[in-house]
């Protein structure tokens, strides 16, 4: 059972071949059913032909285009792990996980090469870099040239248990966790979310404003439109407000999957130019809580409801949803089904409803452990049962309510943030002492990065301009707090460890 042959090959014997799979808004380029075999087949024979062996990893650092379907069924395809990698972190970031994963070919698009070429010199694995588009710098080989004269390699038997591919997660230290699937994880995804939430056919066309490296983007645009043959639009640029909206009303989209910094964003824009016109019949969520308010103003300016729900890495999509016959704003909905929830107290015992507790999961897309992190896969996957991380509450009527996170962790847009990353990165710039960071509201009531500094030296004039440019140099673009206060000195505990619980008293209050 290789997940490329359900995804992939099965559409050509479907008689899907012709049709189209993938096409690029802005460049218009298009790839058929049939093309996406054709090259998935030759990225695998060039793999191998390079000496790659199964279950050694590729790691993709790319955009959101053609390549990116082909690149990673075509690792599946001859049993490579390929890992598409977050393409908004700094340099440090991407040394550690080729580091840690220990690929041994990274594939990367032209205009990311810059940012991770710092990176390459400490990968002592890594033996060739592949660049997708444009010139190949010294000592990388295009893909063009990787590609020529391969032959198609036909997909090799693997089992169901075999590890497919991993996703990056960031840990509560930012140490990025190498979380591994299985070849059976993602018809899992597409048998339950899929089929029941989003109800897809070959006729619908998908857009995901997030991108196919984040578990969620990857499911929205692979997953969920491979599994069914229906059409995806890729976008390769930032998810800006106005293009999410141009690319709506150009492509004509009948499912768009959003987070709800973007749709706070979208809806804003909207009030001013009016809804695009288009298709749509559902729309999606996840990624962090959706504001109530930002899903009913969508719902009156587009006539579509957003349906949010819960997912993690762990379990590579949305278990936890909202769908459009039961549907509650201010909610992330009741169990996917084929998923199973528990409420426990800190004793590990079932809490009752209106209780809050730490959400426990069980569902056939789990994954199989962290890479070469013992510790951490024997305090998450707990037998069948997966630990979020994250407190709810479930109300009488079976819906589950958020109610934040059994550490620190938060997310911003969707994706992970760790304080205490972003503290280190704080604490590296010359003028500050010592920094705390803690998630603040913005005005559409989404998590931000707040940070409090010490500081060190007299500060400059540019002192929050240097360091929100220092943050995002260092951990990543997202992490930069948007908001900077200067203070004498931070709450500690008699150990010296930050109390940042007083820190977001002091922001609640
Ligand atoms: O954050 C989420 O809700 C999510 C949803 C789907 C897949 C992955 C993640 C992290």
């Amino acid at each position: 059972m290789n997940a490329a042959s359900y995804f992939v090959d099965r559409h050509l014997d479907e008689g899907r071949g012709e049709r189209v799979a993938y096409r690029e808004a802005g460049s218009g380029r298009e790839m058929t059913f049939q093309q996406l075999a054709e090259d998935a087949g030759q990225w695998a024979g060039a793999l191998i032909r390079a000496g790659l062996r199964p279950e050694e990893r590729v790691a993709m650092l790319m955009l959101d285009t053609l390549e990116f379907p082909s690149v990673f069924f075509g690792a599946l395809k001859c049993g490579v792990v390929p890992i598409p990698i977050n393409t908004l972190l700094a340099a440090p970031i991407y040394a550690a996980i080729l580091q840690d994963s220990r690929a041994v070919t990274l594939v990367v698009s032209a205009e990311l090469y810059d940012a991770v070429k710092p990176a390459l010199a400490e990968a002592p694995h890594l033996r060739r870099v592949v660049v997708i588009g444009g010139a190949a710098p010294d000592g990388t080989q295009s893909h063009t040239q990787f590609l020529s004269g391969a032959e198609r390699h036909p997909t090799a038997p693997v089992s169901s248990d075999d590890i497919a591919f991993w996703l990056y997660s960031s840990g509560s230290t930012g140490q990025p966790k190498g979380v591994q699937h299985v070849h059976s994880s993602m018809q899992a995804t597409a048998d339950t979310y899929g089929a029941h939430v989003l109800g897809l056919t070959e006729d619908d066309t998908v857009f995901s404003a997030a991108k196919l490296f984040f578990a969620y983007g990857l499911g929205n645009a692979m997953t969920f439109p491979l599994a069914v043959g229906a059409k995806t639009i890729l976008f390769a640029g930032r998810p800006t407000p106005s293009d999410m909206i141009a690319t709506i009303e150009a492509e004509q989209p009948t499912l768009f999957g959003g987070v709800p910094t973007l749709y706070a964003a979208m809806v804003a824009q909207m009030d001013r130019t009016g809804a695009p016109r288009a298709p749509l019949r559902r729309c999606i969520s996840a990624g962090e809580a959706l504001p109530e308010d930002v899903g009913r103003r969508w719902q009156a300016l587009t006539g579509v409801d957003i349906l949010d729900g819960v997912g993690s890495t762990e379990m590579l999509h949305i278990f936890l949803s909202n769908s459009a016959d039961n549907l509650a704003y201010g909610t992330s909905g009741t169990p996917v089904p084929g998923y199973d929830v528990r409420l426990v107290d800190d004793a590990g015992r079932d809490v009752a409803d209106n209780e809050i507790g730490e959400m426990l999961v069980n569902g056939a897309s789990a994954a199989a452990g962290y890479w070469n992190q013992r510790e951490k896969s024997r305090r998450t996957f707990e037998g069948v049962w997966t630990r979020t991380g994250d407190k709810y509450e479930r109300r009488p009527d079976g819906r589950y309510v958020y109610c934040g996170r059994t550490d620190d962790m938060f997310k911003v847009s969707g994706i992970w943030v760790s304080p205490f990353e972003v503290e280190q990165a704080l604490a590296s710039h010359p003028a500050v002492l010592e920094a705390a960071v803690v998630s603040a509201r913005d005005d559409a009531g989404l998590e931000k990065p707040k940070a409090f500094i010490v500081l060190e030296t007299d500060a400059p004039p540019d002192l929050e301009a240097q360091l929100i440019t220092h943050v995002k140099s260092r951990v990543g673009k997202w992490k930069y707090p948007r908001w900077i206060e200067i203070v004498d000195d931070l709450p500690k505990t008699a150990t010296g460890k930050i109390q940042r619980f007083k820190l977001r008293e002091m922001e609640a209050s």
